[in-house]
């Protein structure tokens, strides 16, 4: 379902959406010490009402203690101090229980390295006032990557297209980690039995969205590769994605098959 203004659309369409009330802006971290104070900065500059919620697991770096100093001279910044390293799946679920437990209407994952730029979130938010979800999109047309080595690009690519056609997905940009959820909509996921990690998350979230009938907008991003800092991409999250993502295509095609359940059941 193209468009024709370079977005992506799942799910229901002519549907009324409600208000979208404030955000929160989810931001786990691991190592930032040099990113977390300018990619704070640029979110509450760039979209002034929301707030923002860093979720550190124990950084040996001190990311969590700068993360504490920002929180301590602006009440719209908060910190989420974990016991330790546990990955990005997990980092975002306590995240976003955290929000859902308040008074948020909207949630957004966005990483810290600079790679998902704050001044791109007005748009996100824009296309959330008619969506369930919103997917900042590399793979759209508009969308982009810069300073990425050709071997990301093609691991990313890749991942996406097997995602796609595995798990019979309408989206081009299923890894990617910088999108809005409406309050309603992660509500509606069924995150406590959410295992998967990594990139493997963001597909999960992406593949229950779109099963259980909601509204995913895909929309154009410049992705940009970090200046500072590593990146915690291992050879155990690809591994990971590509057995689960495999295991969850299998199993969907058993059901489709032996005819137990399908597609677009439950919810709408
Ligand atoms: N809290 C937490 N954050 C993590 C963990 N692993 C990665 N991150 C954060 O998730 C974001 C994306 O990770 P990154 O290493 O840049 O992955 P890449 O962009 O795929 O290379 C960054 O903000 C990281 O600091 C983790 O185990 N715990
Ligand atoms: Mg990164």
């Amino acid at each position: 379902m193209n468009h024709g203004d370079g977005t992506l659309a799942a799910g229901a369409q002519d549907r009324r959406f409600g208000p979208l009330g404030t955000a929160l802006v989810i931001i786990p971290t691991y190592n930032e010490a040099e990113n977390i104070k300018p990619i704070v900065g640029r979110v509450r500059k760039a979209v002034p009402e929301a707030h923002v919620l860093v979720a550190d697991d124990n950084s040996p770096d001190g990311t969590g203690k700068l993360a504490d100093e920002l929180a301590a001279e602006d009440d719209q910044v908060h910190v989420l101090h974990r016991r330790g390293k546990e990955g990005l799946g997990a980092a975002y679920l306590a995240g976003f229980r955290w929000g859902l437990e308040r008074d948020y209407g909207v949630l957004i994952e966005m990483d810290a390295d600079g790679s998902h730029q704050p001044e791109e979130l007005p748009r996100l938010l824009t296309a959330l006032k008619g969506a369930d979800l919103v997917l900042g999109s590399r793979w759209v047309p508009g969308g982009r990557v810069v300073n990425w080595p050709r071997t990301r690009e093609f691991i990313s690519r890749g991942g996406s297209m097997y995602s796609r056609l595995a798990l019979d997905l309408p989206l081009r940009d299923v890894t990617g980690g910088y999108r809005a959820f409406r309050r309603e909509t992660l509500e509606g996921l069924g995150l406590d039995d959410v295992a998967s990690q990594g990139y493997c998350f963001q597909v999960d979230l992406a593949r229950r969205a779109v099963k259980a009938g909601y509204h995913v907008v895909e929309v154009p991003i410049t992705f940009v590769e970090r200046e500072h800092g590593d990146s915690k991409m291992s050879r155990d999250i690809l591994v990971e994605a590509l057995w689960r993502v495999t295991a969850w295509g299998v199993k969907e095609r058993v059901t489709k098959i032996t005819g137990q359940g399908g597609r677009n059941r439950g919810r709408r």
